[in-house]
């Protein structure tokens, strides 16, 4: 009845530990093993790899970005350059985000009306509107394969009152965003909003359920409120969100993060953590985080990591810390690639665990190893 042609974006979970879920979502850039982390490639590149480096690290399915690629170089170059996947060479499944972030976190002067939104666009102060039907209108020029519903973000913490409201207009927008699709070959996630009011999110995962997304993410969260806070929101979410669809975090994060997630029920995330955090000399290990800009490295022949990738492991922390240091470029490229590296084999390692039901082992043990990093 239900045949892979019909359903393009069959999510199939093949195993679980607790509530971890060992999975694969089908999408028509190929399957993605979950839990899944996604690289951020905001403007149509993971900022400092070459593609086929990105592919190396084990990345499936990357993240491009909506707001950014609309304001520049605009929706309709990219379509003509042949979509985002000729456009930034990445072969394999790509999702966007639908905008409703970066409004949020970067729009200057946003007006957010029951429409949508009006704002000066960060790059040339020119004024930008971005709607429900416009994101997905954009999201289907770029030919993304999974695009993300437009939603009202708002900061926390805030009063009850603004974040219902939020939480009630994105219920909306979701609906019209549902409304204005047009491409079978793409399909859309729902984003869950609701801040951390437990009730909310239930509410909220309950009515966007009945609209039958093919796909669910969590967002309003990762935005300051304390790691338990989160916890305690997904520990209310992941067990009203469809069993038979694919969860994604939105926006996170750390590497304890991920494994708190997938152990509440998440498939999919991302974040620019290992991205950004690499180009500021930050080295994520199996025995925490690496400050390479520490004299203490000045004359360690050691590798960042006996599992670093090959590339990575030929040098010493001693020769990586002279590039941060000489601010040459090799040096956020090198640690940018031992962080996605890094978060693809945590990931692995996080299914494997799954498939052989010893999560909970596997949680605890790379919860023990992070304990004693630099900082
Ligand atoms: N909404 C959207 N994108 C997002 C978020 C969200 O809430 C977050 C929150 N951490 C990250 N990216 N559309």
């Amino acid at each position: 009845m239900t045949s892979t042609t019909e359903r393009p974006f069959r999510y199939e979970k093949l195993q679980q530990s607790g509530q971890a879920r060992r999975g694969v979502f089908y999408t028509p850039h190929g399957p993605v093993q979950t839990p899944a982390f996604m690289p951020v490639g905001t403007q149509g590149t993971v900022k400092g790899l070459e593609i086929g480096l990105v592919r190396e690290t084990g990345a499936e399915m990357i993240l491009g970005n909506t707001y950014h690629l609309a304001l520049r170089p605009g929706e309709q170059i990219v379509r003509e350059l042949g979509g985002l996947h000729a456009f930034s060479g990445w072969q394999g499944p790509i999702l966007t985000d639908s905008g409703g972030f970066q409004i949020f976190s970067l729009a200057q002067m946003a007006k957010i009306t029951e429409e949508g939104a009006v704002f000066r666009s960060h790059i040339d102060g020119s004024k930008v509107a971005l709607s429900p039907e416009r994101s997905i209108e954009i999201q289907e020029a770029l030919g993304s394969d999974v695009a993300m519903v437009l939603d009202h973000v708002v900061s926390l913490p805030n009063e009850e009152k603004v974040i219902r409201q939020a939480c009630d207009r994105s219920i909306r927008w979701a609906a019209r965003c549902q409304q204005a699709a047009t491409r079978p070959d793409q399909a859309q996630f729902a984003i869950v909003q609701g801040g951390l009011d437990e009730k909310l999110r239930v509410y909220c995962a309950e009515e966007l359920g009945k609209l039958e997304f093919p796909g669910y993410a969590i967002g309003g969260l990762s935005v300051g409120e304390p790691p338990p806070e989160m916890y305690r929101i997904l520990d209310a979410t992941c067990p009203v969100l469809p069993a038979d669809r694919p969860r994604y975090l939105m926006g996170v994060g750390r590497p304890e993060d991920l494994l708190e997630g997938i152990r509440r029920g998440v498939d999919l995330f991302d974040c620019v953590m290992p991205t950004r955090n690499g180009r500021n000399a930050l080295a994520f290990t199996d025995e925490g985080t690496l400050r390479l800009r520490n004299a203490k490295y000045q004359t360690d022949k050691r590798p960042i990591s006996p599992t670093s990738p090959d590339r990575v492991r030929q040098h010493s922390r001693g020769y990586i810390r002279h590039l941060f240091m000489a601010k040459e470029m090799l040096g956020p490229i090198l640690l940018t690639l031992q962080n996605l590296a890094y978060y693809q084999q945590l990931m692995a390692g996080a299914r494997q665990a799954i498939e052989e039901d010893r999560f909970e082992e596997f949680y605890e043990r790379k919860m023990n190893g992070w304990r004693n990093g630099d900082e």
